[in-house]
């Protein structure tokens, strides 16, 4: 009989086939046919229920698999695009007055683009930007910028909510970093499909519209640089540039986080060349050059990025401060100098995020004492 139902009954599932008489078999049976329990019994086979709801079973798994790839944050490794999103749930879930995830679009994938909005009593203030993982390999930004929001939730960090608001949106360039996780460490860019190209993605901080396309980008789509069919392309850094867009009024610096070189970046990257306010940029750059260097030594210097690096257009801070003329606005490069470059070991995930977070907060400062009224 029930080498009769194992070939042909569709309805059954044998976990365990039948092998010889008196030898167990495991039989998964759908509710409606329920009632072949008692048909068993009847004919003699022992019967009892092991398992009463498969799908329970099957869901309490999904929930271990789903705490080992997104365990509580820590500072000791990198994780995964899905495990930094959950701690920002887990984050907002444990401080519900303070924290608010939101997303602000969608990635050429299809992965949200979140943020973290910190509202300390719910009032409007001036509002401090932070981002991390526009380009992929540079994978120490994510950690840093979670510290950060760490740090002002529960941290030593937590009286600047009382003077500002915040919007902390890490790993800004989803695919990319998944990409550069999964299939190709270097990978730098984001991964929209181009036309009549084979290679993939456009450079993120190539493509914000202000003063797109002007020099230091290429329009080759398989380099490094390239700027993308036109400015805001990508649909990550269009989101990102409407967010943007809905928080000037209220937006008083704007950060943003790259590695490495252990710079800390003054725009204007474009051929517009300084700022007009790049005196007191490099003062408050100093100072928080400073703050880092007393942490555990090491050496970060300020300047504008042409001056610096090379001329760039199409970059973030540029877009933050050209567009929404933004109070401070700075480009880190966080860790190292060379030595590792963007493979930095996880044992300096920890010091990265403490010496930058002192840096941090003499941005903060400097940022308080010219605060306009909103
Ligand atoms: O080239 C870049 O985009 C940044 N350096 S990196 O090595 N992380 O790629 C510098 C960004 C400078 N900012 C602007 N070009 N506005
Ligand atoms: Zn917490
Ligand atoms: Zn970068």
């Amino acid at each position: 009989m029930l080498l009769d139902l194992d070939k042909n009954n569709p309805g059954l599932v044998f976990w365990k086939h039948v092998r010889a008489v008196g030898l167990p078999v495991d039989i998964m049976v759908p509710p409606h046919l329920e009632a072949m329990m008692e048909e068993f019994t009847s004919q003699g086979i022992m019967a009892h229920t092991m398992v009463t709801d498969v799908q329970t079973l099957i869901d309490e798994e999904a929930l271990g698999v789903q705490g080992e790839i997104s365990p509580m944050m820590d500072w000791t490794s990198y994780h995964s695009h899905a495990a930094i999103q959950t701690y920002l749930d887990e984050v907002a879930a444990a401080h519900p007055a303070v924290a608010t995830v939101f997303s602000y679009g969608t990635s050429t994938e299809g992965r949200d683009l979140k943020c973290v909005r910190l509202n300390q009593g719910g009032t409007r203030k001036p509002l401090i930007f932070l981002d991390s993982g526009i380009h992929a390999r540079e994978w120490i930004t994510n950690p840093v910028s979670l510290w950060a929001l760490k740090e002002l939730v529960e941290g030593g960090s937590t009286n600047y909510l009382n003077t500002f608001n915040f919007v902390i949106c890490p790993a800004i360039n989803p695919d990319g970093y998944e990409y550069s996780r999964i299939t190709d460490r270097m990978w730098r860019k984001t991964r929209s499909v181009v036309t009549g190209s084979t290679c993939r993605g456009a450079d993120p901080n190539r493509n914000f519209p202000f003063d797109w396309g002007t020099g230091g980008s290429s329009t080759n789509p398989c380099t490094d640089t390239y700027m993308g069919p036109r400015a805001a392309s990508e649909p990550e850094v269009s989101a990102l540039v409407d967010l943007l867009g809905t928080l000037q009024g209220d937006m008083v610096s704007y950060v943003s986080l790259h590695s490495y070189s252990q710079l800390i970046l003054i725009s204007y990257g474009s051929n517009r060349g300084r700022v007009p306010d790049h005196d007191r940029h490099m003062t408050v750059g100093a100072a928080t050059a400073n703050a880092i260097r007393g942490h555990f030594g090491m050496t970060f210097t300020p300047g504008n990025i042409v001056d610096l690096l090379y001329v760039a257009s199409g970059g973030s801070g540029d877009h933050a401060k050209g567009s929404f003329n933004v109070d401070l606005a700075y480009t880190f490069e966080l860790r190292d100098t060379g030595t590792n470059g963007f493979i930095l070991p996880p044992a300096q995930i920890r010091p990265s995020c403490e010496e930058w977070m002192s840096g941090f907060h003499v941005i903060l400062d400097n940022v308080r004492t010219t605060l306009p009224s909103l």
